[in-house]
């Protein structure tokens, strides 16, 4: 298929006349669709679009604007399987968990449709009896919404869902690795009625597109999910302008906490199922296993037995676990953190890495890594995101050394803590640093309705999903006088003398 732009309502090519091919991470020799390599030019078209139709989006009733999602997961209901097929072969993402991603994206349609009927603000209370005092929720405007490639479908909807019901505009860069999955999302809201230029879509990579679009002057929030070395880039480019905000998620090094009390089938399967889900890449991955010494060897033996059994292959395989890493520098990532993990002294319990051979030799596939380590200040594989099955099992004794090794990471994203003490889960709940927190649950499994974002490198604070709201929207005070003379606030004379 030939990708397009989607700029004010009309699916055109770039400027550039240039073309970039997606194609699938278990084949490379598949390829799913060209899509334009965009430039800042389109993306000037794309902004100017969204800023243009603005005003009459705003102005429309919330409620409508809500009605676009309810119509739009209708029609994503239909096509569900179709779509979730397409996502596996877009993004290598095992099947079942493809299925788990449109429906996490329709959860989120679900929610901006029943947000839009609540309210809108507060009212406030006055110290002046005669006064009412509101706050309203304002649009900022013109949201740019750069999105990555390992939930192509469920993270745009997090961030396209509030911004578009509070009554902003949006121009949509999804990741090039996952271009198709970003074109479908636009054609579902484009069928669900969303009016041209209220949603613009500008396919390319960061350079080219992403970064004319993060530096436009008439782009107000930029709201973006990916690495941590392009979010600080975004950030800085963001607080040159007056104006501009910037919300990032960015990465992670997650850990699974698990206490000598522990149920040891609930650690296992916290642990596997935060290991390998999405081959390891998901922000919320755990690639640090911290787990208490009386345990330590019989965790380690059994960890290592049932890696060995994941089932690694074909996304669309119902049986797939781990499909493959999203593209050659992933696998090549994953091979300089194993050497790593070496080097710093660690003790390989499972080789691991990448895949050669006739059943493999088609995409990036990799097979688990896992090794013990001893708990090290500064070691960079217990610090440092990895992106792919590479994990480490500390050992720990005390409620504070497993806290000192969780914390110490430039990180600060999930935590899963698998013990029947509420005590210990309280102290991890209060003394580590992470805005997701799992007790006898995997790191991984956020539902829309939560706030979702980390701490120190992880994000800015302002957390996505429902939350994004606070991004999107200004939060404005309306005050009104019933009383027939001015009263004033702080004991103010109100009487010209
Ligand atoms: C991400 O990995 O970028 O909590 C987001 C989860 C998902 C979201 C992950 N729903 O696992």
């Amino acid at each position: 298929m030939n990708g397009q732009n989607f700029i004010d309502g009309q699916w055109v090519d770039s400027h550039t006349h240039d073309t970039f091919e997606s194609r699938n991470p278990a084949d490379r020799d598949e390829v799913l669709g060209t899509f334009p390599r965009s430039n800042a030019k389109d993306v000037d078209e794309a902004v100017h679009a969204a800023r243009k139709v603005f005003p009459a989006w705003r102005a429309m009733s919330r409620i409508k604007r809500g009605e676009v999602f309810d119509q739009f997961v209708q029609l994503i209901k239909k096509d569900h399987e179709e779509l979730s097929r397409l996502m596996a072969r877009e993004c290598g993402k095992a099947i079942n968990e493809s299925r788990a991603d449109v429906t996490e994206g329709i959860h989120m349609a679900q929610y901006v449709f029943g947000a839009a009927r609540m309210p809108a603000g507060d009212v406030i209370a006055s110290e002046i009896p005669e006064k009412d005092a509101y706050m309203r929720r304002h649009p900022k405007g013109v949201v740019a919404a750069i999105t990555p490639w390992n939930f192509p479908f469920a993270i745009p909807l997090w961030l396209l869902g509030p911004s578009l019901v509070e009554g902003n505009t949006v121009v949509f860069k999804p990741s090039e690795d996952t271009p198709l999955m970003g074109q479908k999302v636009v054609e579902y809201l484009e069928r669900a009625g969303i009016p041209p230029g209220v949603l613009n879509l500008v396919q390319g990579d960061g350079e080219d597109a992403g970064r004319p679009l993060v530096a436009h002057s008439d782009v107000d929030v930029v709201a973006f999910t990916g690495s941590f070395d392009v979010g600080s880039e975004i950030r800085k480019v963001c607080a040159q302008s007056p104006h501009k905000m910037a919300v990032c998620e960015m990465g992670g090094k997650n850990a699974v906490i698990v206490f000598d009390d522990a149920d040891f089938q609930i650690a296992l399967n916290a642990a596997l199922l935060s290991a390998y889900k999405t081959t390891g890449q998901r922000c919320v991955s755990s690639g640090k296993l911290i787990v208490h010494e009386a345990l330590y060897s019989k965790f380690c033996e059994v960890f290592v037995k049932l890696s060995k059994r994941v089932n690694i292959g074909d996304p669309l395989n119902e049986k797939t676990l781990m499909g493959p890493l999203i593209n050659e520098s992933g696998r090549k990532k994953m091979e300089h953190y194993n050497d790593l993990a070496r080097k710093e002294g660690g003790r390989v319990l499972l080789e691991g890495g990448g895949l050669r051979g006739v059943e493999y030799g088609k995409g990036c596939y990799v097979s688990p890594f896992v090794y013990q380590m001893d708990y090290t200040p500064k070691s960079r594989v217990l610090r440092e995101e990895v992106f792919a099955p590479n994990v480490a099992i500390v050992p720990f004794r005390t409620i504070e050394e497993a806290i000192a090794i969780y914390n110490d990471t430039d990180y600060g994203l999930a935590l899963a803590v698998i013990t029947e003490d509420y005590r210990k889960a309280r102290r991890i709940r209060e003394e580590c640093e992470y805005g997701l927190g799992y007790v006898n649950l995997p790191s991984i499994g956020a539902e829309v309705h939560l706030p979702f974002g980390g701490v120190k490198r992880s994000g800015t604070g302002m957390p996505s999903a429902a939350t994004l709201i606070d991004a999107v929207t200004h939060r404005t005070a309306w005050t009104v006088n019933n009383a027939k003379e001015i009263k004033m606030a702080q004991g103010l004379k109100a009487e010209i003398e």
